[in-house]
């Protein structure tokens, strides 16, 4: 079954159900046995979610684009001064979340640049007024470098920002922002944003209210395969303690119209291999998702044979991945979904937010259950 013998003791792990260490993720890194990883990682996959391959029928809303952060990261956030930026008023975002209200969106996907005058009031308005116009979608808004970035903005505890956007509306979280926590590797693709320990006692406080939220890991920079690691297990770590983590999602760094443009795009190879490693050092998360903005549908679909179990939803509309050259389409059906899935030889289960089955009626447009 394999290639690369060094994979053996980890096999024997993963089938006893141990937990792989700092160590065997360095070794996987490092390993070009892409149908041994998958193998291993199917089993994995299998055992937790059956066949089963989700998705959901979300819309990303991205109020602003303005961003003081200036990460070098991002093609999406602009200057303060930049002509070409943007932010919608409230009912301009309220406008947005109605278009294309044709397929009963389940959640809207918010997140957007850290702007340097909208106060937490506005965005609470925001949520507040999603709310009331759809009172049956799930909101889940703001990643962690938002909130943390609200909380000194306006001189309050993360937990009282948390409270108040809660109380707002706010569901649940993306897992945006996460990047790759090693300091160094920080100090080069987002130097001005919240640290690491930061990004995981924010998820903590998240968490603690009863949030649940994603996590990310954004890879093909400037990393070592020893900081992809030490990521994964950090987040591993905090899933130990708190179980607020409902997806992982491994995003690979698209280098257009960024600072680091000469940074290589990452490979087919790469991207596969980082789904079937962090479903076997992630043994706590129960998905992971293989994003086909950021993967292409082509390869989201190989993923759901190298680990993954999740392809996210219809999107929409989709602006960071395509500031930063993405090709793929803006948004895909649900039949399109439901195609690859299949084709895959996977069961499609739309999803909630948390992961509960939604069952549509005779018309999908109209109306849909939350099965609990
Ligand atoms: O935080 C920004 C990354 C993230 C680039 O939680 C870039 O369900 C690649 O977090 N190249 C936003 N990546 C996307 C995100 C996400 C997406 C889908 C689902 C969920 C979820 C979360 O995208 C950012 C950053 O890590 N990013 N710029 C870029 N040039």
């Amino acid at each position: 079954m394999f290639d690369d013998q060094r994979l053996r003791p980890i096999h024997d792990k993963v089938m006893s159900g141990e937990r792989l260490s700092f160590e065997d993720g360095v070794t996987m890194y490092r390993s070009p046995d892409i149908l041994g990883l998958g193998a291993m990682a199917n089993v994995v996959r299998e055992r937790i979610n059956g066949n089963a391959t989700f998705f959901n029928v979300n819309r990303h809303i991205n109020p602003t684009d303005v961003c003081v952060a200036q990460c070098k990261l991002c093609a999406f956030g602009k200057q303060v001064r930049d002509p070409d930026g943007y932010t919608m008023s409230l009912e301009q975002a309220w406008e947005v979340a109605g278009r294309g209200w044709t397929e009963a969106v389940t959640e809207f996907h918010i997140v957007g640049g850290l702007h340097p005058t909208l106060t937490l009031d506005w965005y609470c308005e925001l949520l507040r007024g999603l709310k009331q116009r759809f009172p049956r979608v799930h909101l889940k808004a703001f990643t962690m470098v938002e909130i943390g970035y609200f909380a000194t903005r306006t001189k309050q505890t993360i937990r009282q920002v948390l409270e108040k956007l809660k109380e707002a509306g706010m569901d649940s979280l993306p897992g945006g922002g996460a990047e790759i926590f090693a300091e160094p590797v920080r100090r080069i693709i987002c130097d001005h944003k919240i640290d690491g320990n930061a990004w995981i006692e924010t998820a903590r406080e998240a968490h603690a209210l009863g949030l649940h939220s994603n996590c990310t890991m954004l890879y093909g920079h400037v990393e070592s395969e020893e900081d992809r690691v030490d990521h994964l297990l950090r987040l591993r770590a905090l899933q130990d303690d708190t179980k607020g983590f409902q997806t992982f999602i491994p995003l690979a760094f698209h280098p257009a119209n960024t600072p680091l443009h000469h940074i290589p795009p990452t490979s087919g190879f790469d991207d596969i291999k980082n789904i079937a490693i962090a479903r076997l050092l992630l043994d706590n998360i129960p998905h992971i998702k293989a994003y086909w903005i950021m993967m292409t549908p082509r390869m989201a679909q190989i993923a759901q044979r190298f680990g993954s179990d999740d392809l996210d939803g219809t999107v929409v509309e989709e602006k960071i991945y395509h500031d930063a050259g993405a090709t793929t389409s803006q948004s895909l059906r649900r039949d399109e979904l439901e195609r690859l899935i299949r084709e895959a030889g996977r069961e499609p289960v739309e999803r909630d937010t948390l992961y509960r089955r939604v069952e549509r009626g005779a018309v999908p447009e109209a109306a849909f259950t939350i099965l609990v």
